[in-house]
């Protein structure tokens, strides 16, 4: 299995390479959308912090995933930061532009000299004793007061456990790993997944393949795509008319917002999406058993809903087969089905999704009580509170945490309402002289209690259809349940009665003083 990082263009992105200083007060994980808004926000408060990132640029998930046809399926002028926006030259953005956006942003924010790239973190413990996480990194140890993660919860690729899948004999890559050293022309390729992902590589690689096979576990609902390309004119009225740009912002902000009914109180309001998607098929296909197989059998929004215009029609093209018997085994030359076929192919791509529920970085992080984050989440599944904070874990912070994600907007704006958040926390904590802060356990144990009461109405919970959001457990560990602004209106402020705080360390100077490295706990009486 190829495990190198394809990265897009590194320009923009050049991070400083110089030696890891001993301490920072923030260490940031990752350099993606969370990673890079936090740090942007650090700055304007004058915080020494530090951004670390395993890749070699800005980007996150726009950094790894280069697959042809990679896009972003929510509109630009939504996904993008607040506070820079661009002149985007089409409604949903491809990855090559939206790479270029963060890069761009980054240089212009003048944050890149405090990122360090091709730095992993290896181990980061919680040290009460001086309240400071001692951070292991590839590049070096340093200490941090504060541990900011910014991992993301699509970064770390999901390999199929299917027999026989380390022994094939031809080219095999991952989506979020594209080899783009493969001369794909003519060749006979086999698609595992039809996700976000495998619906935008389809269609490129059918127009490619000599035969392509597309191997699909469930059906997804997949409606149209309305994209189109801004005019100049267009364009031009989005650069120079004020506030046109933050117009069109609004619309398609409060526009989505209106789906959030639909998925988590009452999903029979999407029927008509339901006509709208079955239409799509009829459109485009016109085999009777080909529309059979790729109709899901799920209610609309139970699993991420896709867009595409040129997934059906790819699947209907005369190069292509939609294979929807279980796959038995993979051989060196093939991939052989539950009924005993074997289709032979020179390259496999394997799109099938991210660790999402069993987040990587979890096993790394070590908490006050000495366990890892991955060992405390092992029963109850991913938890936090206001999926930023969890308790036993002072001073970490998730940009992009338990029960933040979203099927309807855009990530972008969680983030920036989580990075908000952090920086409240912090200020509250220099004002005080707060060594630590973590949630109070009641507080967590409440907020998820009437989470997951909600959840259960939820079309994720009902729609009769397993998912990635959805842990082992079948909890929904990934989702928010509201609407996005009653998500920012509970992070506008730092709710200091939530929090169990550390006073400040002692200072270690006087003999005569308190003991050094001993914080003190004590109950906060907010103002
Ligand atoms: O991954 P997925 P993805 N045998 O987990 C199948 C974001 N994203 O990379 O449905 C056979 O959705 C699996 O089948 P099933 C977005 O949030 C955004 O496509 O589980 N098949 C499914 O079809 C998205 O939700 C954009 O039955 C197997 C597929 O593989 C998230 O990333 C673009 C299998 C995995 O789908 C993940 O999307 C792309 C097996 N053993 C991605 N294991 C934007 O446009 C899994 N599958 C913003």
């Amino acid at each position: 299995m190829s495990n190198s990082t394809t990265t897009g263009s590194h320009a923009g992105s050049p991070g400083h390479t110089g030696p890891l200083p001993a301490h920072v007060d923030v260490l940031v994980v990752g350099a993606g959308f969370a990673g890079l808004a936090t740090a942007i926000g650090l700055d304007e408060d004058g915080r020494d912090f530090l951004v670390v990132d395993k890749g070699d640029s800005v980007g996150g998930t726009w950094r790894d995933n280069t697959y042809p046809g990679a896009a972003c399926d929510v509109p630009s002028q939504l996904y993008s930061f607040s506070f820079a926006p661009n002149n985007w030259s089409r409604s949903f953005s491809a990855q090559p532009e939206i790479k270029a956006y963060l890069d761009g942003v980054a240089e212009r924010s003048g944050v890149l000299d405090r990122f360090r790239f091709a730095t992993t973190v290896d181990h980061a413990e919680w040290d009460a004793s001086v309240a400071r996480w001692k951070v292991r990194t590839s590049a070096g140890e340093l200490t941090a007061d504060v541990l900011v993660s910014g991992a993301g919860g699509l970064s770390e690729p999901k390999l199929p456990d299917i027999e026989g899948i380390d022994a094939f004999g031809g080219e095999i890559f991952h989506s979020a790993r594209w080899n783009h050293d493969v001369d794909l022309a003519g060749k006979r390729i086999a698609v595992i997944g039809t996700g976000a992902s495998a619906i935008q590589i389809v269609p490129e690689l059918q127009k490619v393949a000599g035969h392509l096979d597309v191997y699909q576990r469930t059906a997804p609902w997949v409606m149209p795509r309305h994209d189109r390309t801004y005019p100049a004119f267009e364009r031009l009225a989005l650069r120079t008319v004020p506030g046109l740009q933050k117009l069109y912002r609004t619309a398609i902000y409060w526009g989505r917002e209106t789906y959030v009914p639909a998925f988590t109180v009452a999903p029979d309001i999407a029927k008509p999406a339901e006509l709208l998607a079955k239409a799509n098929i009829r459109k485009a296909i016109d085999d009777p058993e080909l529309r059979r197989k790729v109709t899901p059998d799920f209610k609309f929004g139970c699993k991420r809903v896709l867009i595409s215009n040129a997934y059906y029609p790819a699947l209907a093209a005369d190069n292509t087969e939609l294979v929807t018997d279980r796959i038995a085994r993979i051989t060196p030359t093939g991939v052989v089905t539950a009924d005993g076929t074997e289709r032979e192919i020179d390259v496999l791509v394997v799109a099938t999704g991210f660790h999402t529920t069993d987040q990587p970085i979890a096993h790394h992080i070590v908490g006050r009580e000495g366990r890892t984050l991955a060992d405390t989440w092992a029963e109850s599944g991913m938890q936090a509170y206001r999926g930023t904070t969890i308790a036993g874990f002072p001073n970490l912070f998730q940009v992009v945490g338990p029960n933040t994600g979203l099927g309807h907007s855009s990530m972008v704006f969680i983030i920036e309402s989580q990075v908000a958040y952090i920086r409240d926390a912090l200020r509250v904590m220099a004002h005080n002289s707060y060594a630590a802060i973590e949630p109070r356990p009641d507080a967590q144990a409440e907020w998820n209690h009437s989470l997951h009461k909600r959840m259960g109405r939820t079309v994720w919970s009902t729609g009769g259809c397993a998912s990635w959001y959805l842990d082992e457990h079948g909890r929904n560990t990934t989702l928010w349940p509201r609407s996005t602004f009653n998500f920012r209106l509970g992070l506008s402020r730092f709710d200091t009665r939530a929090y169990r705080v550390t006073g400040p360390v002692p200072e270690p100077t006087t003999p005569s003083g308190p003991t050094p490295g001993t914080p003190t706990e004590r109950e906060v009486v907010p103002a």
